[in-house]
């Protein structure tokens, strides 16, 4: 049987400036030259597309030197966790073009906004080959790509972004998966915050499916939403080149592909970033097209439909 297809709205966010170099802002629009909505409605999904999200820089926000452009990824995020909270609240499913991955400090925010009313838990799979559990204190760079998931469990210190009564996700809801750079001060957090990291070390001794199909379980235990949050830096930088940090020994396109299709038979996902997403270091758009062509699998594209077995 197939499951219910709730709406889906395209957020687009034109987002570099947590990442310290230019290109990521054109992210939205390679995803949409590379026909992320047609992809979508060719599967049955009512799709929307909200557009870029335009930001204002917010002049409450102070500048610092150890958050860099706090001004300017405020503003995107504040604009993104109303966005996403008022697609997800009526009944939609939001899908995030970024944009560097300080974009889900907002994201996530929004779904744990949601979540929290609805009464369910939020998870998070982060699908990456950082933690990005930085915080100002502890970051090398200052960039805040690095830093949201410390944000959005509200381990980072950060001027106030949001109002201060917004839920936080708990860090052992946050399961990890490729990770293989983390700064020394980012393992002793993670690991001091129960993060569940699945390492490359991990996926190679137990294979990517048992792994997922163990998140799955506990997500569906607790009768949790599933965020699904996917870095291009996941993959090898053979299988996806487009994005600015690549560390080799990633995920490879078969078994990025094999997380999409089990985490679809879960029915769990209830909205997706894609983000880290640089046209300008791409290879003729081929990370954009590997990136459609995750979303297309984990919404239901199948390349054979298997055949139901009698339990
Ligand atoms: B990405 C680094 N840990 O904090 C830092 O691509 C890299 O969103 C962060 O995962 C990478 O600057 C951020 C060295
Ligand atoms: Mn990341
Ligand atoms: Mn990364
Ligand atoms: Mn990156």
């Amino acid at each position: 049987t197939e499951a219910a297809k709730p709406p889906i709205t395209l957020i687009g966010v034109p987002m570099e400036e947590g990442s310290g170099r230019r290109g990521a802002a054109m992210g939205p629009a390679a995803l949409r030259i590379a026909g992320i909505d047609t992809a979508l409605q060719d599967l049955g999904y009512a799709v929307t597309d909200n557009g870029d999200i335009r930001p204002v820089p917010a002049r409450d926000l102070p500048a610092l030197r150890n958050a860099l452009n706090l001004q300017m990824v405020g503003a995107f995020v504040r604009e993104l966790e109303a966005k996403t909270y008022e697609v997800a609240s009526k009944g939609g499913l939001p899908i995030i073009l970024g944009g560097d991955h300080a974009l889900s400090m907002g994201s996530v925010a929004g779904m744990a906004r949601h979540a929290a009313e609805v009464g369910r838990p939020l998870f998070v799979l982060w699908l990456d080959a950082h933690a990005d559990f930085n915080s100002p204190e502890t970051s090398p760079s200052g960039n805040m790509h690095g830093m949201p998931v410390a944000h959005f469990c509200g381990r980072a210190e950060f001027a106030p972004i949001f109002p201060a009564d917004r839920p936080f996700v708990e860090p052992s809801h946050v399961y990890q998966l490729g990770i293989r750079s983390v700064d020394p001060q980012e393992r002793e957090l993670v690991r001091d915050n129960g993060v569940n990291v699945f390492d490359m070390r991990a996926i190679d001794e137990s294979g990517v499916g048992a792994i997922v199909n163990r998140i799955i379980d506990n997500v569906r235990a607790a009768n949790g939403l599933l965020h699904v949050s996917f870095d291009v830096d996941f993959l090898d930088p053979d299988v996806a080149p487009g994005v600015g940090t690549t560390v080799p020994g990633g995920a490879t396109f078969r078994e990025a592909h094999l997380i999409m299709e089990l985490l679809c038979d879960s029915g769990l996902v209830s909205s997706l970033d894609l983000v880290e997403l640089n046209p300008f270091l791409d290879d003729r758009g081929k990370s954009a097209r590997v990136l459609v062509e995750m979303t297309a699998s984990l919404f239901g594209r199948r390349i054979f439909d298997r055949p139901t077995r009698a339990a």
